[in-house]
């Protein structure tokens, strides 16, 4: 007999199985309803670079390398233009229940054929992500591309010794800074524009110091003017490839210097030691910070970008959102990107478990936990964790999917069989 791996529920079987589900969460104090309206208004930020591998569409000035970021795989289909990743990216988010936002980088310029360099970047090249936002009701999300880059060919940008070359992606910096204040303008709402760099060292560099300072200086000069709008905010790594002894823009660089310049810090859950987790590190931070920008990662061994999954690091990350009543202190952006599987599928994967985790941490019966906790009752604080896992949590997730008009379970995958091939098998 031949089995179908991801067969449809119908709207009658949505609803009876969530009406059990719901009671049982009722049961232990949990408003199911409650966590479903609140997980779909979170707001996560699709990164547009999981579409073509992270390559960009600007016309370039010569072979570049990539930056100490890779992705691997050749699956077909690749977006090679803004209109082909606009059309991917538009069935995408036919499959994802809530609030997305599109997060573009700067090599997502579309300047009809011509080259323009990266520090005169301005508004006008992205005037079609403007327009396809604005028609669709959703926020933009911006970085400026300081890899793949022939002035960042030697691992240096914002920390170079070369002034000229320092001040060229200073400028960089600020005309990316002007384009996410006109993104924001266009449609409404501010727009987030995260700033990594590469800068760092492959082996044992003798002087940690003066990037570090010229950093600063950089990011000082770049950031100047009040953009209205433009929110910014700097993300941290701890190596990359060709960086692995040292990156100039560390954790403790970062931190202190997004606390100190009222600017955001972005944790990227691939960005520390391999089995190290962030989840711990948010109720930390968040005594001081305002805000955080997490960068959804999943990195295997080494900072690999794998398909983000409903795994134990991504639930942690959001159960202490939820405990901490953090969700609006967060901002949620994911960043991966794997080149060997169908692309929109990738999306989809991650985008989705994503949700499933908020929705997951908002079914916490956190209230309860921590006064099992204050009267010792720590045995049955973990019991009551672990028996959490194996309730029905599927029946919510697919009346969330249900309330929001997408596939619920694993229903949306024919769906992308079907793209694969009316689309990107013909490209
Ligand atoms: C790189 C950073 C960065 C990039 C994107 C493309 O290690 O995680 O966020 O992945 O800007
Ligand atoms: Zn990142």
């Amino acid at each position: 007999m031949q089995t179908n791996l991801f067969p449809t529920s119908s709207q009658a079987e949505i609803e009876h199985n969530y009406m059990h589900a719901k009671d049982a969460y009722a049961r232990i104090g949990v408003d199911a309803d409650a966590a479903i309206a609140k997980a779909l208004q979170i707001p996560i930020s699709l990164h547009c670079w999981q579409g073509d591998d992270v390559g960009g569409f600007e016309v370039k000035e010569g072979a570049v390398d990539s930056g100490g970021i890779m992705a691997t795989g050749n699956f077909p289909g690749r977006a090679s233009n803004g209109d082909e990743l606009r059309q991917d990216l538009e069935q995408v988010m036919k499959l994802l229940p809530g609030v997305q936002r599109v997060n573009l980088h700067a090599f997502y310029a579309e300047t009809d054929g011509k080259f323009v360099s990266r520090d005169a970047l301005e508004p006008k090249h992205f005037s079609r992500w403007m327009e396809w936002a604005k028609q669709r009701k959703i926020g933009l999300d911006f970085n400026p591309t300081f890899f793949a880059h022939p002035k960042a060919a030697d691992g240096f940008t914002l920390s170079h010794r070369d002034d000229g070359i320092r001040k060229f992606w200073v400028r960089h910096g600020i005309a990316c800074r002007k384009i996410a204040a006109a993104m924001a303008k266009e449609l409404g709402q501010p727009c987030i524009i995260n700033h990594w760099i590469p800068d760092g060292a492959k082996d044992h560099p003798a002087d940690r110091w003066s990037p570090r300072a010229r950093l600063t200086q950089s990011l000082d000069e770049m950031l100047a003017e009040k953009l209205p709008g433009c929110v910014d905010a700097v993300e941290s790594k701890l190596f990359g490839i060709g960086s692995e002894d040292y990156v100039v823009g560390s954790f403790e660089y970062y931190s202190h210097y997004a606390l100190t310049r009222s600017v955001l810090f972005c944790l990227d859950m691939g960005h520390f030691h391999p089995t190290e987790t962030i989840h711990d590190k948010l109720s930390a931070l968040l005594q001081f910070h305002k805000t955080l920008l997490l960068h959804v990662s999943r990195p295997i061994r080494w900072d690999s970008d794998h398909v983000v999954i409903f795994n134990d690091d991504l639930r942690a990350v959001f159960l202490e959102l939820a405990r901490g009543h953090a969700f609006d202190r967060a901002v949620v952006a994911l960043d991966f990107f794997d080149a060997s599987i169908n692309r929109i599928a990738a999306y989809v994967i991650g985008a989705r478990a994503t949700r499933k985790a908020m929705l997951y941490a908002l079914l916490d019966p956190s209230e309860g936990l921590r006064e099992l906790e204050t009267t010792g009752r720590n045995a049955q604080k973990l019991a009551r964790i672990e028996e959490m896992k194996t309730m029905p949590f599927g029946a919510v997730w697919d009346m969330l999917c249900l309330k929001a008009g997408v596939p619920a379970a694993s229903a949306w995958i024919p769906e992308v069989e079907q793209y694969q091939t009316t689309t990107l098998a013909k490209r």
